[in-house]
């Protein structure tokens, strides 16, 4: 019979394991003080996609993180702008973004400056309606946003965008 001795290797990688886990929740912190998260995900069978919340309100200044938290799908937020070959839905004196495919866990971030209505997509699931809006700072709750260019969108991305009154009842 074998004497079971406590191994010393077991130990040293539980601490190497603690110390890991405890710069995680560090970073996460940090990074997390004045950022609203943005879920990418669908069904497992990809038959269904989204970003959640669709529609979000935040103050100018705020910075908004997508993360893919979908596990066998690719996504991007790209803005509706000539910039990504699309028409204009963001305030004119704002910056276009794209982020790119984002692999499962990958993020990214943006800051909003200018007051106004983001509408963006998903570059691979823009006609399966998977699209957002994002309100910065004070708008008309009666504001129909960029109406001029739904015709040059898929019928179903314009169905996606909550309106603007349902967006402003999330203020929190
Ligand atoms: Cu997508």
């Amino acid at each position: 019979m074998k004497t079971i001795k406590p191994d010393p290797r077991r130990r040293l990688i539980l601490s190497a394991g603690g110390g890991l886990l405890l710069s995680a929740i560090v970073l996460r912190r940090a990074g997390a003080a004045d950022e609203i998260e943005i879920e990418m995900s669908g069904t497992s069978t990809g038959s269904a996609v989204w970003f959640r919340p669709n529609g979000l309100w935040i103050r100018p200044g705020q910075a908004v993180r997508w993360v893919n938290r979908d596990t066998g799908n690719v996504h991007t937020t790209t803005a509706y702008h000539p910039d990504n070959h699309k028409p204009l839905r963001i305030p004119e004196s704002a910056h276009a973004w794209d982020s790119g495919y984002l692999l499962p866990k990958e993020s990214f971030v943006m800051t909003f400056n200018e007051a106004g209505v983001y509408d963006y997509f998903c570059t691979p699931h823009e006609h399966a309606g998977m699209v957002g809006r994002i309100v910065v700072g004070a708008v008309d709750a009666a504001e129909q946003p960029y109406a001029d260019t739904n015709a040059q969108l898929p019928a179903v991305a314009v169905a996606g965008f909550p309106d603007i009154a349902s967006i402003l009842k999330t203020k929190r």
